[in-house]
């Protein structure tokens, strides 16, 4: 047996525009050559060699699958294996996904394209692919065990069909789903129309990206596969914040972003500073009656949206699940609200015990952003993210759009951070404070109690006793 290095011939794409003729260039085998990707950063949009008649998405974190023409036929090869996937700096997951990530390369293509895709697993299980949305022949739908049998490891499948109706799409294995999908396999499909469409509008910019989630212990690698809805992480495209890419446009770009939802609940996604419509579903684009303008769109497990709106307003405008936790990572949170509850003298005695312990969330949590409490090795920070004025105590499901004048067209350069005019920043009132003119009615009811003679009760938080306090 090869070894996996002669196997796969390592092809790391580092940077700047692709051509697809990279692939198209080798020996016409009769399979195509695997293309491995080693970098998780977002990739230069793929421009076919064949000349630009659409313009390419860009995958957050990620990259479009080369492929070679073979007689009229677009060839794409996807390898089904571990991968280890930095998740964000500093913290690495032992994953399976395809062709050295997870997620899998995005495979971007045209309408009417005839597409064949050799599907090779080099996992320890059986797998195959399903096409999340494809108008296709029954039997390519790879549904195991009922459409095909699995695809067994070592053994390489084809699948072919007509890229029939535009739109968003997404690929995932449908054998031992609950596992294969806790560990990261999944993929992004853009299909192009052919020509205009009524209903699909051109634009300057074309985000796609998965929502996934995994459930790994702070100091492990392996996510836990039997977790059903408590997942600890909250990623994009297997990426947390602040490991996310920002999406740099440029100002009065037209924007579209492609977003699948393949976590087991749904995310509200919220973009600050601008309205956008929903353009499209995973039934393809939706009539313009359809259409109203929306700052959070919600996606349900198994669906695609995707939103559009032209980037008029200037700045660094943050762009997240609307979910609080899925903006946090890893943290035990089997912890009581300690709001309000005074903790002095408590942590000098628990220090004595515990070494390193701290008290936390007496004032909230913000404070654990800067904590000092040391964490496990091969852990993110549960709240991060430094900013220009401080650290943004986020993580997960968040990035930012970052809208520029002087941003070039087709660049996706990170632009820095945004430099604001004089004068338009929130910024702290040092003048005197007037009296509060609080209102003094105890609120009116519904139903008038009829008997006034009980005494009124207010909830009250009991602080732990430190006889030392007395
Ligand atoms: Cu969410």
């Amino acid at each position: 047996m090869s070894s996996r290095r002669e196997f796969f011939k390592l092809a790391g794409i580092a940077g700047g525009a692709v051509a697809a003729s990279t692939v198209a260039r080798t020996v016409m085998a009769t399979l195509p050559e695997p293309v491995i990707q080693t970098s998780p950063d977002t990739m230069a949009p793929l421009v076919p060699d064949s000349g630009q008649t659409y313009n390419p998405v860009v995958t957050l974190n990620g990259w479009t699958l080369p492929w070679r023409m073979n007689k009229g036929v677009k060839e794409f090869h996807l390898v089904a294996e571990p991968v280890v996937r930095e998740m964000a700096p500093g913290f690495k997951a032992h994953l399976w996904g395809y062709n050295g990530q997870s997620p899998g390369p995005t495979i971007e293509v045209v309408e009417g394209d005839r597409v064949r895709i050799f599907a090779t697993n080099q996992l320890p299980e059986h797998t195959s692919i399903h096409w999340h949305g494809q108008r296709l022949p029954n039997g390519m739908d790879g549904v195991s065990g009922l459409t095909q049998p699995a695809i067994k490891p070592g053994k390489t499948f084809v699948y072919e069909f007509i890229a029939r109706r535009p739109g968003t799409f997404m690929y995932h294995p449908h054998a031992d789903e609950m596992t294969q999908m806790a560990m990261g396999m999944m993929g992004f499909w853009v299909t192009h129309p052919k020509e205009k469409h009524p209903l699909i509008d051109e634009v300057q910019r074309d985000f796609c990206f998965l929502l996934n989630a995994y459930d790994i212990d702070p100091g492990s690698y392996t996510p836990k596969t039997m977790t059903m809805l408590d997942f600890n992480l909250w990623s994009w495209n297997s990426r947390i914040f602040p490991g996310i890419d920002s999406l740099n446009v440029r100002l009065n770009d037209k924007v579209r972003i492609r977003i699948g939802n393949l976590t087991m609940t749904n995310h509200p996604i919220h973009l600050h500073g601008h309205e956008f419509l929903v353009t499209g579903t995973d039934g393809g684009p939706t009539p313009n009656n359809s259409r109203w303008h929306e700052v959070t769109t919600d996606i349900a497990v198994g669906q695609m949206r995707q939103i559009e709106f032209v980037a008029d307003e200037e700045g660094d405008w943050a762009f997240h699940c609307h979910k609080s936790h899925h903006t946090m990572n890893a943290m035990g949170h089997n912890v009581p609200t300690l709001i309000g509850v005074d903790h002095r003298g408590l942590a000098g005695k628990i220090n004595s015990l515990i070494p390193d312990y701290m008290v936390m969330g007496e004032r909230g949590m913000a404070d654990m952003t800067e904590m000092e409490m040391p964490i496990p090795d091969n852990t993110a920070p549960m709240m991060t993210g430094d900013g220009p004025f401080g650290s943004v105590e986020m993580g997960g499901m968040f990035s930012v759009l970052k809208v520029r004048r002087d941003q070039k067209p087709g660049n996706y350069q990170d632009p820095g951070w945004y430099q604001h005019p004089k004068g338009t920043i929130a910024h702290e009132y040092t003048g005197a404070l007037a009296e509060p003119a609080r209102f003094k009615s105890e609120g009116g009811q519904s139903m008038q109690r009829v008997h006034e003679s009980s005494t009124p009760v207010e909830v009250q938080v009991r602080k732990p006793v430190s006889h030392s306090d007395h």
